[in-house]
């Protein structure tokens, strides 16, 4: 690697340059670059948000992305109701997902769980971050009744 010049000239500086530039990129080379976080937006909203909504909902965007870190940039834009965001790997048949007629909710210890948002209330905004294989997953808000509600979207994580 040690280059030789009797005079600095120039060319022999910017050879100089070129070999220490590629000697600095090599390790990524060698290494795939860690890929950027899918950033999936989530707005939880309801009849009270206005606007003419008529149910309770999810709207997510974009419902498609790829495997590995995904962000959640959630935001409650009711104005009377708490909600959340649960990422779920649901049992091969979503129809026998364990729930609860007593409580009106997904029974979420028997439920393969990636992501909780925790309570957003009116107006409030939450950001997570959740590693995701190639799969279908289903964003939920679990509050009591607004599964039955409506309140779930699926999310395909492509390779
Ligand atoms: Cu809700």
């Amino acid at each position: 690697m040690l280059l030789r010049c009797h005079n600095l000239g120039e060319a022999c500086v910017r050879r100089r340059f070129l070999l220490l530039a590629a000697a600095a990129m090599l390790p990524f080379g060698l290494v795939p670059l860690a890929r950027a976080a899918s950033v999936v937006n989530v707005i939880q909203e309801d009849p009270s948000t206005g606007h003419g909504i008529k149910h309770m909902r999810l709207v997510v965007h974009p419902l498609r992305v790829r495997a590995g870190q995904v962000t959640f940039r959630i935001k409650n834009i009711s104005r009377d109701l708490t909600h959340e965001v649960l990422v779920l790997k649901p049992p091969a048949r979503p129809a026998t997902m364990p729930y609860s007629k007593k409580k009106h909710r997904l029974i979420e210890s028997r439920i393969d769980k990636l992501g909780d948002s925790g309570d957003q209330k009116p107006g409030q905004s939450y950001v997570m971050t959740v590693t995701l294989k190639p799969g279908r997953y289903l964003l939920v808000c679990n509050e009591p009744d607004h599964y039955m509600a409506g309140m779930h979207v699926w999310l395909t994580v492509t390779k």
